[in-house]
């Protein structure tokens, strides 16, 4: 059996999308919060030799480490045979995770991190949010069509471009205006194994 460490940080969605990828698929592993307060160069050592990028989640399988969160997703899928797909539909999930990098994964995350955590001109707030509301728009209009993002059941394209959505309100979007995404958060909910980000991501760590 592989042995698996994820690092991860319990207010990073690009952390969290890989661990629930882990719990949704029903694979052990141990996780370690790492401190993201910290300068790069004191987080822990153990940390910093795996981290090529130093950013977080790092999946260290066996000794190998594994970073960019996307990029972990298709290797789990692949390794699990679970959030995988079938046939044309890989093509289509892997197109869904290289939108999620650029887009939602970039727009939401960064709105938030500015209402949140830190302070920035209201000209890159309201940049920011207004790409967020194109992204959720293509989300919308996506699933007022279809259940899922890519085939006929969920897959790691659904648990990316969904990590952040679940903190929406922290970034100041009301999931309300975008009711085919909230329906889809709803079933993404419902599957066996799915947690929310606050109690999944130790929520034993002080913020
Ligand atoms: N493209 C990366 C983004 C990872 C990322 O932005 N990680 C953030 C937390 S969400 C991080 O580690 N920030 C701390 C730093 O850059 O020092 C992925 O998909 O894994």
């Amino acid at each position: 059996m592989t042995t698996l460490t994820l690092y991860g940080n319990r207010f990073s969605g690009h952390s969290y999308k890989v661990r629930l990828a882990l719990m949704l698929a029903d694979v052990s592993h141990d996780y370690v919060h790492v401190d993201l307060t910290l300068p790069r160069a004191e987080r822990p050592e153990d940390f910093r030799a795996v981290s090529r990028f130093g950013e977080v989640p790092v999946l260290v399988a066996d000794g190998t480490a594994m970073c960019q969160s996307n990029a972990i997703l298709q290797w789990l899928a692949d390794s699990y045979g679970h959030l995988d797909g079938i046939g044309g539909e890989r093509q289509h999930i892997r197109e869904w995770l290289s939108w999620e990098a650029n887009r939602i994964g970039f727009s939401v995350p960064n709105l938030r991190f500015y209402q949140r955590f830190a302070k920035a001109e209201p000209a890159l707030l309201a940049w920011l949010e207004g790409r967020a509301r194109a992204d959720l728009d293509t989300l919308q209009a996506t699933l007022t069509e279809r259940q899922w993002l890519a085939g006929d059941n969920a897959s790691i394209a659904d648990v990316s471009a969904s990590a952040y959505l679940w903190w929406l309100a922290e970034a100041g979007l009301d999931i309300a205006q975008w009711p085919a995404v909230a329906s889809w958060l709803a079933r993404i909910a419902a599957l066996p194994g799915w947690q929310h980000p606050d109690e999944l991501m130790s929520p034993d760590i002080p913020d």
